[in-house]
C-alpha cells in the first residue's frame, strides 16, 4: 500500500510551498510533487513603466533576497542600453551582494535547516564540559568555552521550565531520524543562537552601503546614489569603510571557524544523507562581482555542468554570453498558465489558467525552467562545482578543507567529492561557498579602497533612452542560485519583463517532457520513517533552501483581467 503524504506549507522558507510524496511499502518515496501556492504580479506592474525604477519593485519580489532583484534590474537594463557602469559602483554592488549572501548561507544553515538535523531537547542531556572540548578540537572559534556551553545549555534549561522552547517549540524532537550525540546537539544550540548575533554584522554592512536592510535605497540605472568623498562626514568615506572593514572581519571568523566546521562535522553523523537527494543533476551557475566599467571581468565564474561530469564543464563568460542567454526556456504544462511549449523569457507568456491540483496535469503556480532542453539544479552545490571546475582557488580550497573536517570527524578517509550531490552535500556546498563568499568580500572592499586611493570617486553615467525596441538581460548568483532578469524596452517604457529565479529552476513542476523538476526527482527514494512526521521530506526540501516568493511573479502583457479576490 502507499501512503500520500502532503506538507502544506512546507515551513521555515519564504513563501508557500506544498510538497505531496508518495511513500511505498518500503518506506520510500515513490512519487514526488512540488506546488508553488502563491501568485505575485510585480510583474503586471512592470509593464509601462520607467525602466530606471524597475528595481524599486523587483525588489519587493522577496523579503529574504532583498538585494538580489534590485541589482539584478538595474543589471538588465544596464544592458538593454549597452552601458558602462562606473568601477566604484560594480564593487559597492558586489560588497552590498557578497554580504547579503553570507547573511542568507548563515542564516538558512542555522536558523532555517539546522533543527531538521539537531534535536534542541536532546541538548539538555549533553555535559557542557565535553561539548566544549569537542568545540575547541574542532576550531578556535572564541564562543565554544565550557562557560559558553553551560549558559546556552541554562538558558535551554529556562525554556523547558518555563513550559515554553520557544523559537524551538515545533521540531520533531526524539525522531528516530535524529542521530546526534546530545554534546553535538548542544553545540548546534549554542551556534544557533550565535549565530543570530552575527549574522546582524552582514546585515549592517548592507545598510552602511545600501542605506537600510531589508531593501536597499542607493541603486540607479547606471551606478549607485552614493557619493565618495574622502573629506566628507556625511557620504562615504575611510571612516565608514573602515567601520564596514570591522563587521567583515567579524563575519570571517564565525564563517571561517563555526560554519565551516559545524557543517561537516554535523554532517559527519549523517552520511547516510550523502546517498539521498541527488535528483537533477545538470549544474547551472552565472559570473558574478564584475570588475570592470564593461562588465567583461569577472572574480566568480559561470558555467554549466551536465551530469555531475565536471570534465563536461561549459563556461559562461558574461551576463550576455550567448550560451546562457540562448539556452534558457520555460515550460508551463505542468504549471497553471495556458500554453505548453518551453518559451524563451523574451517571448515569455504568463495567461493564468487554474485547475486546482491535477496528480498528471497542471498543479503549481511556478513555471518549469529548462537549459537546451534539461532540467538543471542551482544553487551553491551547482556554484561549488562551477568554481572547481573553472579552477577558482579559493572554492578547491574550502572544499578540500570542508572535506578533510568531514573525513576526520566521520572516520571515513574515502568519502568521494560525489557525496556532494546529496541532501547532506547541499548544506557543506553552502558551507564551501560561504567561505569563498567572505574572501570575496575582502577582495572587493581592498579594490574599492584601491580605486578610491587612486584618485577615482565616479559612481555613475547618466543612462540614455532610444526611440524603438532594445531588450536586456541581467544576471547575479544569488544565494540560491543563478537569477536572470529579461527585459523588453519601447521607446524608454517597459514593454516586458521576466525574471527567472533560482527557485524557479529548483521548485518548478514536471516541465514540457514530463521530466521531474530538481526538488521532485531529489525527493525520490528518500526514506520516511513517520508519515505523521516526515522530518526526512522536509530535510531534502530546505537543502534547497526554498524562495516561493521569489519564484513566482507573473505577468499579463495584454493586460487583461487575471483574477477576481475578495478583500475581506
Ligand atoms: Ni526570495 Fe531568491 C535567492 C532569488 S529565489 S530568495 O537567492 O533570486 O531562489
Ligand atoms: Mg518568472
Amino acid at each position: 500500500m502507499t501512503t500520500r503524504i502532503t506538507v502544506d506549507p512546507v515551513t521555515r522558507i519564504e513563501g508557500h510551498l506544498r510538497i505531496d510524496v508518495e511513500v511505498g511499502d518500503d518506506g520510500k518515496v515513490t512519487k514526488a510533487w512540488s506546488s508553488g501556492q502563491m501568485w505575485r504580479g510585480i510583474e503586471k506592474i512592470l509593464v509601462g513603466r520607467d525602466p530606471r525604477e524597475a528595481w524599486l519593485f523587483t525588489q519587493r519580489f522577496c523579503g529574504v533576497c532583498t538585494t538580489v532583484h534590485a541589482i539584478t534590474s538595474v543589471r538588465a537594463v544596464e544592458n538593454a542600453l549597452g552601458m558602462e557602469v562606473p568601477v566604484n559602483a560594480q564593487l559597492v554592488r558586489n560588497i552590498i551582494q557578497t554580504a547579503h549572501a553570507i547573511q542568507d548561507h548563515i542564516v538558512h544553515f542555522y536558523h532555517l535547516s539546522a533543527v531538521d538535523w539537531v534535536d534542541v531537547v536532546s541538548a539538555l542531556d549533553a555535559d557542557p564540559k565535553k561539548t566544549a572540548q569537542l568545540a575547541e578540537s574542532l576550531s578556535d572559534w572564541s564562543l565554544n568555552g565550557p562557560h559558553e556551553m553551560q549558559a546556552v545549555q541554562d538558558r535551554l534549561k529556562a525554556f523547558v521550565q518555563g513550559g515554553q522552547l520557544g523559537p524551538f517549540s515545533t521540531g520533531y524532537w526524539g525522531h528516530p531520524a535524529m542521530k546526534l550525540p546530545p554534546e553535538v546537539n548542544l553545540l548546534g544550540v549554542a551556534h544557533y543562537l550565535q549565530a543570530l548575533e552575527v549574522q546582524n554584522y552582514a546585515n549592517k554592512i548592507v545598510a552602511a552601503l545600501g542605506g537600510k536592510s531589508p531593501h536597499i535605497q542607493n541603486l540607479a540605472v547606471g551606478g549607485i546614489s552614493n557619493s565618495i568623498n574622502m573629506d566628507s562626514q556625511s557620504v562615504l568615506n575611510m571612516e565608514r569603510l573602515m567601520l564596514i572593514k570591522g563587521w567583515i572581519d567579524k563575519l570571517d571568523h564565525f564563517v571561517k571557524s563555526a560554519y565551516m566546521t559545524d557543517v561537516p562535522a554535523i554532517g559527519a553523523f549523517y552520511l547516510d544523507w550523502a546517498g539521498y537527494g541527488k535528483g537533477v543533476n545538470n549544474y547551472l551557475s552565472v559570473p558574478d562581482c564584475p570588475q570592470d566599467a564593461a562588465g567583461t571581468l569577472f572574480d566568480l565564474p559561470g558555467g554549466y555542468i551536465e551530469n555531475g561530469d565536471l570534465a563536461t564543464f561549459k563556461p559562461i563568460k558574461t551576463h550576455n554570453d550567448a550560451y546562457f542567454r540562448d539556452g534558457v526556456a520555460e515550460s508551463s504544462k505542468h504549471a497553471w498558465y495556458h500554453g505548453e511549449a518551453a518559451l524563451h523569457p523574451y517571448q515569455g507568456e504568463t495567461e493564468p489558467n487554474y485547475t486546482d491540483f491535477q496528480d498528471e496535469g497542471k498543479y503549481s503556480w511556478v513555471k518549469a525552467p529548462t537549459f537546451y532542453g534539461k532540467r538543471a539544479q542551482v544553487g551553491p552545490l551547482a556554484n561549488v562545482f562551477v568554481m572547481v571546475a573553472s579552477g577558482h582557488e579559493g572554492a578547491k580550497k574550502y572544499l578540500d578543507e570542508a572535506m578533510g573536517t568531514l573525513r576526520g570527524v566521520s572516520g571515513n578517509a574515502d568519502i568521494p567529492i560525489a557525496a556532494l550531490e546529496s541532501t547532506i552535500g547541499r548544506h557543506a556546498a553552502r558551507a564551501v561557498r560561504c567561505a569563498v563568499m567572505m574572501d570575496t568580500l575582502k577582495e572587493q572592499w581592498q579594490k574599492l579602497v584601491d580605486n578610491i586611493a587612486a584618485g577615482d570617486t565616479d559612481t555613475f553615467n547618466p543612462p540614455v533612452f532610444p526611440k524603438g525596441e532594445v531588450q536586456g538581460l541581467g544576471c547575479h548568483e544569488a544565494p540560491r542560485g543563478a537569477l536572470s532578469h529579461w527585459v523588453v524596452i519601447e521607446n524608454a517604457k517597459i514593454k516586458n519583463y521576466q525574471a527567472v529565479v533560482p527557485s524557479t529552476w529548483n521548485s518548478g513542476p514536471r516541465d514540457q517532457n514530463d521530466e521531474l523538476g530538481p526538488y521532485e526527482a531529489s525527493l525520490m527514494d528518500n526514506p520516511v520513517a513517520d508519515p505523521k512526521k516526515p522530518l526526512e521530506v522536509l530535510r531534502t526540501v530546505h537543502s534547497f533552501d526554498p524562495c516561493i516568493a521569489c519564484a513566482i511573479h507573473m505577468v499579463d502583457t495584454e493586460q487583461k483581467e487575471i483574477v477576481k479576490v475578495k478583500a475581506l
